[in-house]
């Protein structure tokens, strides 16, 4: 017989260390993950089982298909925005194979055993691409239909593989003589940027945040690589593990769409340095832009419109910037670097 689990890929990343560690703490799903790398000691206590390899070896996902019934997939591994626009390619290869070789897996379980898996996306402001800056301040909050014409690869592979899961979703092999479709039950969320205190982020772009308030904790300088004014929707890493943990469970018929919004607050990158100038006075925080990456942030909208969440499955952020800082950041960093 085949044991019911959870699968989540990336799991080794951000997003990953928090979800396994909020999913095991309910006790009520045995966890395995897909990484290129092995889980830290402490976070793999917490799982069923590991595999170490490739999102793009079928093999692999042949081999855990064999062995385990998936009910559900968190599908995190990506190569992020920064890192992808030096290996386009590979960021294509990764992001968009490797998220059809799950679909396909996802859609093999459902086939199986007979239930359908629920699957989970997270897409990415970085779906968004504003023309200029004058187009962003006027455009606001956006809407998920709206600007969809990303300028970064990853951006790009967010956007159509979102597609890709809404095609498995309802209309998978639509001419085929059984009904396929709804075997993958796919759900996506475009994230702001995220800050952890327990994990810091790399390859992305709007990474400059979280590496402003780690590098003041280590006492060392930090050169902000966009303008003082830049502005993008974030959330704090608990907030951003309990949105994809609420959409998870949400009844379908709850769900008016299959992908969603969600913000929290949306900071200047000056707000985010007076805030960590105030816990940690003495730090070295200056501003040298680096003007394409710069570029590429100010693609993604200032603000979101995340109404559509609220509403259909309860999307419900407990921090703001200030309790973010004051209740979870700060505190939690200081414990882990004694500062
Ligand atoms: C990145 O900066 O690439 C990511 C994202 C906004 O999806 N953090």
């Amino acid at each position: 017989m085949r044991k019911p689990v959870v699968l989540i890929t990336g799991a080794a990343g951000e997003i990953g260390h928090g979800l396994i560690h909020r999913l095991s703490g309910e006790g009520v799903h045995s966890i395995i993950t897909l990484d290129l790398k092995p889980l830290d000691e402490t976070l793999g206590a917490h799982v069923e089982r590991q595999f170490t390899g490739s999102i793009l070896d079928r093999n692999l996902l042949d081999r855990i298909l064999s062995e385990y019934e998936v009910d559900m997939v968190f599908h995190l591994a990506a190569i992020l925005s920064t890192r992808g626009e030096f290996t386009p390619l590979t960021a294509h290869e990764v992001n968009v194979e490797g998220t059809l070789n799950l679909l396909a897996f996802a859609q093999s379980q459902g086939e199986s055993h007979g239930r359908p898996v629920r699957f989970l996306y997270p897409s990415s402001i970085a779906a968004y691409g504003l023309p200029d800056l004058g187009t962003k301040h006027r455009a606001g909050r956006v809407r998920e239909h709206e600007w969809n014409q990303p300028i970064t690869m990853y951006g790009c592979n967010k956007l159509y593989c979102e597609q890709l899961g809404r095609y498995y979703s309802r209309h998978y092999k639509q001419l085929a003589a059984g009904d396929l479709a709804g075997r993958v039950d796919f759900r996506a969320i475009r994230f702001p940027g995220l800050i952890s205190a327990v994990t810091v982020p790399s390859g992305g772009t709007s990474d400059y945040a979280p590496e402003m308030i780690h590098s003041a904790a280590r006492g060392e300088p930090y050169a902000c690589f966009v303008r003082p004014d830049t502005r993008i929707p974030f959330m704090a890493m608990p907030d951003a593990v309990d949105a994809l943990l609420r959409l998870a469970r949400a009844p379908r018929e709850a769900l008016s769409r299959v992908v969603y919004n969600i913000t929290a607050f949306n900071p200047s990158a000056e707000e985010v340095r007076r805030l960590v100038l105030e816990a940690f006075p003495g730090a070295g925080i200056t501003f040298e832009p680096d003007l394409k990456r710069q570029a590429i942030v100010d693609s993604w909208p200032e603000d979101v419109d995340d109404s559509t969440a609220r509403e259909d499955w309860g999307l419900a952020p407990v921090y703001d910037l200030e309790s973010a800082f004051h209740d979870y950041l700060i505190p939690r960093i200081r414990e882990r670097y004694h500062a």
